[in-house]
């Protein structure tokens, strides 16, 4: 069984203290830190936008290309990653999901490297690490999602809640990182 870690968007504006922080989002690093050894491949993906994107009507502005914010947290260990995804970087896409990277195609990597099992974590629960997940379900991978190791926006109380309910829904599975094999 070939797998890999696909970490989501840790990066500085998610991170307290950045433009769209997650309470308590750089809590989930060290759990990342310690699991990533237990992959064959480490995945990440980047929030990237233009400065004029569209998303920026729904959200204040973060993670845009090139900018400190944009930037993985410093905790994180980056020289890990085999693959850095970029997505969101059209103006006019919002880019919630690691499948709809446009550097790299995420569903074909994954094949061209025989991986069936997926297992996400990173932020935020209730945007990019549930529209990854789903996306992955959807095309047929294994997912798993990492439970101690994601992060919500909580935009609404319980938003976290919802979005595990419907990642399970849709077919992933929910794991602690301590259950890693
Ligand atoms: C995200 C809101 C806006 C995320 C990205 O990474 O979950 N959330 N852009
Ligand atoms: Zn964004």
């Amino acid at each position: 069984m070939k797998k890999a870690l696909l970490i989501v968007d840790v990066q500085n504006d998610f991170c307290p203290g950045g433009a769209l922080a997650v309470k308590d989002g750089d809590k989930i690093i060290p759990v990342i830190n310690r699991i990533m050894d237990r992959f064959g491949m480490v995945i990440s993906s980047q929030d990237w936008h233009p400065a004029d994107s569209v998303h920026f009507e729904k959200w204040p502005p973060h993670c845009v290309a090139g900018t400190e914010g944009a930037e993985f947290h410093p905790d994180l260990e980056t020289n890990k990653i085999d693959l850095r995804l970029l997505k969101g970087t059209d103006n006019k896409d919002d880019g919630y999901s690691a499948f709809e990277a446009t550097n790299t195609s995420l569903a074909d990597f994954l094949r061209e490297n025989n991986i069936q099992h997926l297992y996400v974590c990173g932020l935020a629960t209730d945007y990019c690490v549930k529209a990854s997940a789903i996306d992955a379900v959807t095309q047929g991978f294994h997912t798993y999602v990492i439970t101690d190791a994601i992060g919500a926006v909580n935009a609404q109380p319980g938003d976290d809640e919802k979005a595990l309910h419907e990642m399970r829904g849709k077919g992933c599975i929910l794991i602690e990182s301590g259950e890693i094999q």
